[in-house]
């Protein structure tokens, strides 16, 4: 049966949404990675750091950054005629945590984002993850378009497991985010496969 009957005779099926959080710590690149890829201006809540906030969010490797997300980014991709990709990106800082709670409900998969030179910043996204239960894929952003450390070494100190897909990207670029999406996309089927298969 046509589960809309009032579409046109031999209209196309608009594709099927799929919501997609892209996390990670403060200044890592969630919001450019949103703007890189998406097809339409990007929603943001950029807001300015001040220099009391400066200090306690330690940002010493972004000097340039003059704001920061304080509610969430997002943003639309269309990968085919079948899926479409909502993405919500979170706020960085500790203290806006709770918005992660909503941010996340109806999300098929997640992008964590880490920067290697602030290892210690990146467990929290990590963890929250693991313990959500969305399936989630790792990315290592390049700033200065280089690793700090190998990316075996990285799965190591996160302590994710092998079934985490670990991927390089740099946010900036709209190939490498879309590339990091869909090993999203695939991790997610991947995971949904097999859990229909577990009896
Ligand atoms: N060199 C380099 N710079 C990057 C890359 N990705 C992001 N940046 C820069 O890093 C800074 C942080 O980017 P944002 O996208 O604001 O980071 P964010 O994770 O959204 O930050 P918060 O929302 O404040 O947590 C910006 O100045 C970006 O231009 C990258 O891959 N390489
Ligand atoms: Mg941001």
């Amino acid at each position: 049966m046509d589960s809309n009957p009032s579409a046109e005779p031999g209209a196309k099926k608009p594709p099927t949404p799929v919501k997609i959080v892209i996390a990670g710590g403060f200044g890592v690149g969630k919001t450019t990675a949103v703007a890189s890829i998406s097809e339409i201006p990007p929603l943001r809540t950029e807001a300015a750091i001040t220099s009391v906030g400066a200090e306690i969010d330690r940002t010493g490797h972004t000097p340039a950054k003059t704001t920061t997300t304080v509610a969430m980014d997002f943003g639309c991709i269309t990968i085919d005629d079948d899926v479409k990709l909502y993405l919500f990106g979170t706020p960085g800082q500790d203290r806006f945590g709770f918005m992660w709670h909503d941010l996340v409900v109806g999300a098929l998969g997640a992008l964590v984002i880490v920067d290697t030179r602030r290892l210690d910043d990146c467990y929290p996204a990590v963890d929250y993850f693991e313990k959500a239960g969305v399936p989630f894929v790792v990315a290592v952003n390049k700033f200065d378009g280089m690793l700090s450390h190998d990316l075996n070494d990285v799965r190591w100190a996160l302590a994710v497991s092998d079934e985490v897909p670990l991927v390089t990207f740099d946010a900036r670029e709209k190939l490498s985010v879309r590339d990091a999406l869909l090993a999203v996309l695939r991790n997610t089927f991947s995971r949904a496969q097999a859990q229909v298969a577990t009896p």
